[in-house]
């Protein structure tokens, strides 16, 4: 009897072990078994506590991202001789390997054209399925003397980590680098074309350039010093599929500068800005982080850094591309993210799709009329396009913006009339509310009206006055805060008593919140915004009510003067 529980006990204890060692084997296997072959929705039938542990863990180098469909290098690159072309521009000994590309391009080069990276996605994106039916993509790559290595590693990454049946094309566009060369040899690779520039003509036009000749339906930018990851274009392109308005972009993992590492990045963040139109990346709102339980899911982000994403072609066209009058670099990011937003679009981060790109702290090309000059003229043209009263906080933040030479922005505005494009306020109350408008200083004025001033009598009664006192001796019932949308006396605040033309304003206590205290500068005149009626003193003694806005009325016309 107890022989053969001893007996039952080894059993189920070999049983155990195999079992055991079963699962990790299916736990380790490389991925390969390609997304593409599987279903939608069919989960992963594995206890997701342990799996979790396993795969969160960033130190245990994880599989490595071979091309599932292509094994041999030889395939992808067809004839291309890529020890020629490699060999062609090489280092010279003693030469600061920092100087030309601002990276470090001894090391890139020893990396060769292809290499093993480790695949940075959270481990549930591996089961995840995609459309076997996906459209494929021109990938467009505009580069302006790139180095070799870096420029074929991107070309070769994608090659080789994509699924061939979504790569129609890869169009490279050689913003007239020093050497034309490089532009002819790579387009020997299959599926590569290359355009050359007749001259130099910045990132923005020859991205339009690319896109213009592009044969798929859906567009991919990249930057010319990228390393693709595992599967990391089958979600964007399925979410582009589902949604035509939608552009997508990837989780950027860093290559770092210095040594080439691949190196993980946040999943955790979107893209945000400043005042002056500085990118930067910022964290996930709190509420939003705790709201999303499925770490697989796309990321609202109020805009893309601008290198790397993933557009419908007819939607590209039909919002107007780029501005074409934006110059080498900058600022054509933040102008494409408020148009994809306030003309209806979206913009997301997919964090199961990751693509490598080298961060560099100095530009290593010139810029024809000047750095800075090139990113104020661009960023210009976005705020004076988009950003509508929010404007005058790019100015604050940026001063020496203001006359600077900006170009025509005529075709943009009209193209903005023509999409029926929301404002300004619509991306700041629902796309970036976190963006704080700078407090403004609390400076008093007197409102006036011809020779009159606008005052309070007691607490809720309003009317034209003869304007009294000087300066800091003005009396407290004719000093008045305009702060946007507020217009104040201490804690009360001017309020409409109801939404339709011909009705009272009174004084009530302020609240930012409230609809019928707001109200915004209109020429001379101030309007209330909600019911677009104008402050009107009807030039009589009673109390100002609104009206229909004709700020060419004199009862209509408020002059705040700044008390000094
Ligand atoms: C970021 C974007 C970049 C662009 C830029 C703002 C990423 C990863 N990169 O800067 O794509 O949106 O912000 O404008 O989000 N290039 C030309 N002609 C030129 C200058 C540059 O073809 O006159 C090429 C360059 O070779 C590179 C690409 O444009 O492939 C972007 O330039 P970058 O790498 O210097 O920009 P980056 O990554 O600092
Ligand atoms: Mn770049």
């Amino acid at each position: 009897m107890r022989r053969i529980r001893a007996n039952a006990i080894a059993i189920l204890t070999v049983a155990w072990i195999l079992g055991t060692f079963y699962y990790l084997w299916q736990d380790n296997k490389p991925q390969s078994s390609s997304s593409q072959t599987r279903g939608r929705g069919h989960g992963q039938k594995v206890v997701p506590g342990r799996l979790e542990i396993h795969r969160d863990d960033r130190t245990i180098p994880l599989i490595v991202t071979q091309a599932p469909q292509i094994e041999q290098q030889g395939q992808v690159l067809g004839s291309f001789d890529e020890k020629a072309y490699l060999a062609g521009k090489q280092l010279k000994p003693g030469d600061d390997p920092y100087r030309e590309h601002a990276f470090n391009v001894q090391e890139s080069d020893r990396l060769g054209s292809e290499r093993a990276i480790r695949d940075t996605r959270h481990y549930r994106c591996a089961s995840l399925n995609y459309d076997t039916d996906l459209p494929a993509t021109s990938i467009i790559i505009t580069f302006h003397n790139e180095a070799r290595s870096t420029l074929l590693r991107t070309i070769k990454s994608v090659l080789m980590r994509s699924p061939p049946s979504l790569i129609q094309e890869i169009i490279l566009i050689d913003d007239f680098s020093s050497d034309p060369e490089d532009c002819q040899l790579l387009s020997q690779i299959p599926k590569v074309r290359c355009l050359r520039n007749g001259r130099r003509e910045g990132l923005i036009r020859s991205r339009v350039r690319g896109a213009n000749s592009a044969l798929a339906s859906i567009l991919t930018f990249l930057d010319s010093h990228c390393e693709v990851n595992a599967d990391w274009l089958q979600p964007m392109i399925q979410r582009v599929k589902e949604d035509h308005t939608r552009v997508v972009s990837p989780i950027i993992d860093v290559i770092s500068l210095d040594n080439f590492a691949y190196l993980a990045a946040s999943a955790d963040l979107r893209g945000g800005f400043d005042w002056s139109l500085h990118f930067k990346w910022e964290q996930i709102p709190i509420e939003q982080k705790l709201a999303r339980s499925d770490p697989t899911q796309p990321i609202r982000t109020p805009v893309i850094a601008g290198g790397i994403f993933v557009m419908d072609k007819s939607w590209f066209n039909h919002l107007g591309q780029y501005d074409t009058h934006m110059d080498i670099w900058g600022g054509e990011n933040f102008e494409l993210s408020f148009r994809v937003w306030l003309c209806g679009g979206s913009l997301e981060i997919l964090p199961c799709s990751r693509v490598g790109h080298v961060f560099r702290k100095r530009h290593p090309y010139d810029f024809p009329e000047g750095n800075a000059l090139t990113y104020i003229k661009n960023t210009r043209r976005a705020a004076e396009v988009w950003m509508d009263e929010y404007k005058q906080y790019y100015y604050s933040a940026r001063p020496s913006a203001q006359g600077k030479a900006y170009g025509s922005i005529s075709d943009r505005l009209t193209l903005r009339r023509k999409l029926n494009c929301k404002p300004f306020r619509w991306y700041m109350e629902n796309v970036y509310p976190e963006l704080r408008v700078p407090e403004q200083e609390a400076v008093s004025s007197v409102l006036k009206q011809g020779g009159l001033c606008l005052e309070t009598h007691g607490t809720d009664d309003l009317g034209l006055a003869e304007c009294r006192g000087i300066g800091t001796n003005r009396p407290q019932s004719q000093r008045w805060e305009l702060i946007e949308p507020l217009i104040r006396q201490q804690d009360l605040c001017l309020a409409i008593s109801a939404f339709t033309a011909g009705s009272k304003v009174k004084m009530e206590p302020c609240n930012t919140k409230e609809p019928r205290q707001k109200w915004k500068p209109k020429g001379a005149a101030l309007q209330h915004m909600v019911s677009g009626l104008c402050l009107d003193s009807q030039i009589a003694p009673g109390p100002p009510v609104i009206s229909q806005c004709r700020p060419q009325l004199a009862s209509q016309s408020w002059e705040p003067q700044v008390i000094t």
